[in-house]
């Protein structure tokens, strides 16, 4: 193995030679696996000169997102709807606030190697930091605001439509029937090990539909979301206040609530999505406050009275459907996220289900935030 070839929780690559089809400026000097994405395999590459950026490579998940082409030629468009955005406002910096895509050699926005694996390349964003978990009020706040502010920049996105990179992405209803297929199936034969999580699962299934019915019935509007909304999806400027949204890759027409609620699942949570003591789980009220007091100052005005009515329910749709998924993935033998070790997912949906709980117990409190923020001048 050469000094270039890096494992990633798998199979080896050969990074110099996968860099080497994209324009990138500088001399190649070494990659390693970086952040903590559950869905690519993400490296940061290494420029020898001090005056070249280093660069983000992405193998892309294909398991995930099929067609490749598509997937890019979104991410292109959103990001120059941003960039446009951002070079129009005084003192900002687009380079450090939008992804910027690196082409290939021959002008394409990846590259397809030999085994069929498929490529991008972004700039690597210096001077940022994401947060796994959120230690302050204000950090959730600041992070409300930033992905507010994307859901308004996008409000006037021209057409055509954004593809949609995953068929029914927040389709609780589909991920509903996949997990109980796979309970019944049980092909790793894991089903005895979530006979609890299960059970808290058919004791809410009914409810959590509330989103798609209100979408079907017209009564929210079908807005350009983000739709994966992990706080760790924000790269926040170590100096200066600024941030890039990042993983782009399900930037598609979604409700409002996807965004909210993803985010403040991932963000207004006291403990890790993967703690292994599920005593110290639970909703921070603080931080929800942060959150949404954020999230509405960037988007109060934009958002109707049956939308802001429904955001404290969206919080708990997230943790339901993200504790779906990954006991779903449990089931079906960890094929989707990327998982350390054989239980991981189990622990990943436990931690959702308890949260999930916590946020019953405080979903007046949460209401009654909403309410004050949404009232205020
Ligand atoms: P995944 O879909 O697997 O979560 P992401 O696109 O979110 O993949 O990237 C994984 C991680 O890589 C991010 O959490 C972040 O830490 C880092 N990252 C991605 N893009 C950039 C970038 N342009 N600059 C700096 N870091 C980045
Ligand atoms: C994945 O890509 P990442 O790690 O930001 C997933 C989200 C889940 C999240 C759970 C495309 O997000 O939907 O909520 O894991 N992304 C995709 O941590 O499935
Ligand atoms: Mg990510």
């Amino acid at each position: 193995m050469t000094e270039n070839r890096v494992a990633n929780e798998g199979p080896a690559f050969n990074l110099a030679r996968v860099a080497a089809n994209f324009s990138l400026k500088g001399t190649f000097a070494g990659g390693h696996p970086y952040g903590s994405g559950h869905i690519h395999d993400t490296f940061r590459i290494r420029t020898a000169e001090d005056g070249c950026p280093d660069y983000i490579l992405q193998r892309i998940n294909r398991g995930v997102f099929h067609d490749v082409p598509r997937l890019m030629e979104n991410i292109v468009r959103v990001a120059a709807h941003l960039r446009a955005k951002s070079s129009a406002n005084p003192g900002a910096d687009p380079s450090c606030e939008v992804l910027t895509v690196i082409p290939t050699r021959d002008g394409r926005h990846f590259h397809e190697d030999n085994d069929g694996d498929c490529w991008r390349v972004y700039v690597f964003i210096d001077r940022h930091r994401s947060f796994d978990r959120v230690d302050s009020a204000e950090l959730a706040c600041a992070g409300g605001e930033h992905f507010g502010r994307f859901l308004r920049l996008l409000a006037d996105f021209p057409d055509p439509p954004l593809h949609e990179t995953i068929g029914d992405f927040h389709n609780l209803e589909m991920h509903l029937q996949r997990f109980f297929a796979r309970l019944q199936d049980n092909p790793c034969r894991r089903a005895r090990q979530v006979a609890a999580e299960t059970d808290c699962i058919q004791a809410r299934a009914d409810a959590m539909k509330r989103i798609l019915r209100l979408g079907q019935a017209k009564r929210i509007p079908l807005r350009i979301t983000h739709n994966d909304t992990k706080f760790n999806n924000i790269l926040f400027a170590e100096q200066g206040g600024g941030a890039c949204i990042i993983d782009l890759d399900t930037v598609m027409p979604g409700y409002v609530h996807y965004d909210f609620g993803d985010a403040v699942r991932s963000g207004c949570n006291r403990a890790n999505e993967d703690e292994p003591d599920l005593e110290l789980v639970g909703l921070d009220i603080d931080l929800f406050k942060g959150y949404a007091r954020g999230f509405l100052k960037s988007l109060r005005d934009c958002l109707t009275a049956e939308e802001i009515a429904h955001l404290t329910f969206s919080a708990r749709l997230f943790a339901f459907m993200v504790g779906l998924r990954f006991l779903s993935d449990f089931l079906a033998g960890d094929r989707y996220f990327k998982s350390r070790y054989p239980g991981h997912n189990l622990q990943r949906a436990r931690v959702q289900f308890r949260l999930l709980e916590s946020m019953e117990r405080q979903s007046g409190q949460m209401d009654d935030i909403i309410r004050t923020l949404a009232a205020a001048d």
